[in-house]
């Protein structure tokens, strides 16, 4: 990977941890239900930057290697499969989406 990407890759997934922690508490502590979702919500916005910082650095090593050997129809094909792996990065960007 990318040094800055592995790094940034690195620190959201670090901070979705210590959030997931506390969305945890707060179920064992039986919090208000809507409050929990929000949190849960929140996570799965963070998760969503993730995949964004790791399909970047996708394109810019692997898919342009790809195509420099002249591998542009099979990683096209599987890039495009890639994308089903994240319906949220290739969505319209929202507030909690935004790096
Ligand atoms: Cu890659």
């Amino acid at each position: 990977m990318q040094p800055d990407h592995q790094r940034s890759a690195l620190n959201r997934l670090r901070t979705v941890r210590g959030h997931l922690e506390a969305v945890i508490a707060m179920v064992e502590e039986e919090r208000y239900c809507p409050d929990i979702m929000k949190q849960v919500s929140a996570v799965q916005g963070s998760l969503e930057k993730v995949n964004r910082i790791l399909l970047q650095n996708h394109v810019e090593t692997c898919v342009v290697r790809a195509v420099e050997e002249g591998r542009s129809a099979a990683i096209v094909d599987e890039l495009l499969e890639t994308l089903r792996y994240a319906p949220g990065v290739t969505g319209p960007i929202t507030e909690e989406a935004h790096p």
